[in-house]
């Protein structure tokens, strides 16, 4: 067996190899292309969380405390810097977040020193996960989040549970300001704050849900006006973006990072979720609202942006795609961050551009197998016409 020396040589020469691993993209489908590694897991998490480094405590240098996982990161440009607010779950299943941050976006995420401290709410979470960042035009830097506590209206049932949106800002994303959790008449998970007022109001997207897991009957992506983000309460809520029969988001769906702003309207990233027999499946989607009406959709392409692919499928939570956060560069370029099967977190490349045109020009979703055909004949006539045109 080796010794404390030797083990914290291997240890630390493996931790060195991942943070300065260099990432490549991988050519698709033009829409977007992959990296060929995740940008963050949890083995990159630092190992003085996970370490005591004294010989005396820790005489086999042996791991004290666990991460099972790094997933669902909100994103932001800060400093100049990649900036990701990554949900770190211990192997106790709390999660907590963390930020870590890159030169370029893609590779070498290192981790700030500390975890983030949120302060709590009146009534204290026992977990909370997946947080939205953004900047808001009232200066502050707003992040998002889910609080799960136990339902104690069911005391004989350890696994029910309550899904709450837990507000905060800072500015600076050490120190952080709790503000009262949202009120709401139903759950709330996947609640994102709109980056700029609404005719005079803070804008919310929601995700009302019947349960815990059950988004219930009615459900899809709801649209709500805030007058006191100090005190935010969803008196009336709207569906923009609904669920159907069939479609890649018949159980659920739920706003990804707050919308992009382009000169065609506000670009959106979502995840769907259908059942099947292996459990939910998870991908994600886009959709596009008016700029002057950020509630009314003006392009739903049909389908999935992004999939689970290869490894992506194994993990925690097998088969999900999720993404909580994304980044634009002034040049237009945008780097989505994902996760893959609640487990590690990856990231893909695109521009507005691209994203818009593909908004605009994919076919929306005809519902049925007689349109999906009636579209592709559409493809295809199109094809031999041009072809035949420009022999
Ligand atoms: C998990 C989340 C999950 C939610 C609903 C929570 O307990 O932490 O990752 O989205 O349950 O399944
Ligand atoms: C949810 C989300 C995510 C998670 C997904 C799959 O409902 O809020 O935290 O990635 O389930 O487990």
């Amino acid at each position: 067996m080796l010794t404390f020396e030797q083990r914290k040589a291997m240890v630390e020469a493996r931790h060195a190899m991942l943070l300065n691993r260099q990432n490549t993209p991988l050519e698709g489908n033009g829409v977007y292309r992959r990296y060929a590694n995740p940008v963050v897991t949890a083995e990159m998490a630092p190992l003085e969380w996970r370490y005591d480094f004294n010989p005396v405590t820790n005489p086999y240098f042996m791991e004290r405390i666990g991460v099972n996982a790094t997933l669902n990161a909100g994103a932001i440009k800060w400093n100049d810097r990649y900036v990701v607010v990554v949900r770190v779950e211990g192997s106790d299943r709390k999660s907590f977040f963390a930020v870590a941050e890159s030169f370029d976006g893609v590779s070498g995420f290192r981790f700030w020193p500390r975890p983030i401290t949120m302060p709590e709410d009146e009534i204290p979470g026992t977990n909370i996960y997946d947080m939205r960042l953004t900047r808001h035009e009232d200066g502050w830097i707003y992040g998002l989040f889910c609080v799960e506590r136990h339902d104690d209206s069911q005391p004989g049932d350890l696994s029910a549970a309550t899904a709450t949106c837990g507000i905060a800002r800072t500015k600076d994303l050490v120190n952080w300001e709790r503000l009262p959790d949202l009120v709401s008449k139903s759950q709330q998970r996947n609640v994102v704050l709109h980056p700029e007022f609404v005719d005079g109001k803070y804008a919310l997207y929601t995700r009302p849900q019947d349960g815990f897991i059950d988004t219930g009957s009615g459900g899809g992506i709801g649209w709500a006006l805030v007058d006191d983000i100090t005190r935010a309460e969803v008196k009336e809520e709207i569906i923009i973006n609904k669920r159907y029969y069939h479609t890649i988001k018949e159980v659920k769906n739920g706003e990804g990072p707050h919308p992009i702003k382009t000169p065609k309207g506000w670009l959106h990233l979502a995840h769907g979720v259908r059942g099947c027999a292996s459990g939910l499946r998870y991908v994600l989607y886009l959709y596009m609202t008016s700029l002057e009406e950020p509630w009314k959709e003006i392009a739903t392409p049909g389908g999935y942006l992004m999939a689970p692919m290869g490894e992506e499928y194994i993990g925690d939570v097998m088969n999900v795609l999720f993404s909580n956060g994304w980044i634009v560069d002034d040049d237009g370029r945008v780097l989505i961050y994902y996760a893959s099967s609640d487990t590690r977190l990856h990231v893909a490349e695109s521009t507005v551009d691209r994203l818009v045109d593909y908004c605009l020009n994919t076919p929306a979703d005809g519902l049925s197998t007689g349109e999906s055909v009636k579209t592709i004949n559409r493809l295809i006539d199109a094809n031999e016409a041009y072809l035949k045109e420009n022999k």
